[in-house]
């Protein structure tokens, strides 16, 4: 069974509830305020009351214009500071975040764990840790919704988006496209699987055998021949790529780029763009050589090297 749409599976959740109820809250007090003035001044001044009608002053006086203004903008700052807090803890992602790999295509959900397990339209996820979501779609913009997360992204074709949650109360959600993207576009939703860690490693664990994802990748290295310029005693000038993943790049035209996902999917498929400071743009693009799939298991190589090659 699906918990009720409103569920809460997070503890920010709940402060993104209190967010919005405190805004309905603010919201509800002026419309009552404007509303009991428009109708105590219909009733009191209607045509034919004798209510005593002064003519108004042109101004109501500096003080009272710079007061209320003063008041409304604090209101709003206040209001926006309260927003943008909640968001920016959003986007830098704990390091320790576990990683899942989502893959949007007309009209389902495919998602990969770290040890290659693949599922369709599930995400299983533990709870007390935080997982990262690394998103991109085959085709045309989809929405990531976990409604129970109070969590929405768009997933676009061509790129990685994320987002990343730590949940705290297992059980099972929804989860939903929120994107209009085709005739089928309703019929794809999925399930949310929270469990508790101890439940995770069991479910994880009996899975069918996958080879894990950077096993894969390092096959793809060698067969598609990154390995014959990259590997450390090849004749061809190129960097090695052990320690790249997560650190700081210095690129030719001056630029210092952080070396996450999307810096190396960009790497494979647009050379070009970031040419790494001391090296010549030969590589190839792989683009339509390679599917969102083997990118995907690229990365995931790429990234166990960083961790062999250095210690932190
Ligand atoms: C013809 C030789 C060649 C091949 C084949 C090649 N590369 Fe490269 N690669 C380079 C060179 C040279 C650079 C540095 C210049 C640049 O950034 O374009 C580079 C840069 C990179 C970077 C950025 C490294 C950094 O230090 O920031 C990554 C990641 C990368 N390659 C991955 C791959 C993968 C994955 C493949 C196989 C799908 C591959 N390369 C195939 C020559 C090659
Ligand atoms: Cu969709």
């Amino acid at each position: 069974m699906i918990d009720e749409f409103a569920a809460k599976a997070s503890e920010y959740a709940g402060s993104w509830d209190r967010f919005f109820f405190a805004l309905v809250a603010v919201s509800a007090v002026v419309v009552a305020a404007v509303f009991v003035v428009i109708v105590g001044f219909s009733i009191r001044y209607r045509k034919g009351s004798d209510a005593y009608r002064p003519t108004l002053p042109k101004s109501l006086g500096f003080e009272i214009e710079i007061g209320w203004t003063a008041a409304t903008a604090f209101a709003f700052l206040f209001i926006f500071w309260w927003a943008a807090s909640m968001q920016l803890r959003e986007i830098i992602p704990p390091r320790d975040a576990l990683q899942i790999h989502v893959l949007a295509k007309q009209w389902m959900w495919k998602l990969q764990h770290s040890n290659g397990v693949r599922e369709i339209n599930e995400l299983h996820a533990p709870t007390g840790h935080p997982v990262q979501l690394i998103m991109t779609s085959d085709d045309v913009i989809h929405s990531m919704f976990l409604p129970s997360l109070r969590l929405k992204q768009d997933v676009l074709p061509g790129r990685y988006t994320y987002i990343w949650f730590t949940a705290d109360k297992p059980g099972v959600y929804h989860l939903m496209c929120a994107e209009f993207c085709g005739t089928q576009h309703s019929r794809m939703t999925g399930r949310l699987i929270l469990m508790t860690p101890e439940d995770y490693s069991r479910w994880l664990a009996a899975q069918p055998e996958a080879d894990n994802l950077a096993k894969r990748g390092e096959a793809l290295f060698r067969s598609l021949g990154c390995s014959g310029c990259h590997a450390p005693n090849s004749a061809v000038h190129a960097p090695d790529l052990h320690g790249v993943y997560g650190h700081p790049v210095h690129l030719s035209d001056g630029r210092v780029v952080n070396a996450d996902e999307a810096y190396i999917r960009d790497s494979i498929l647009l050379p070009d763009k970031d040419v790494v400071a001391g090296y010549q743009p030969i590589m190839p693009s792989f683009r339509g050589t390679v599917s969102e799939d083997q990118i995907i298991e690229l990365i995931a190589y790429v990234r166990s090297l960083a961790w062999e090659g250095r210690q932190e």
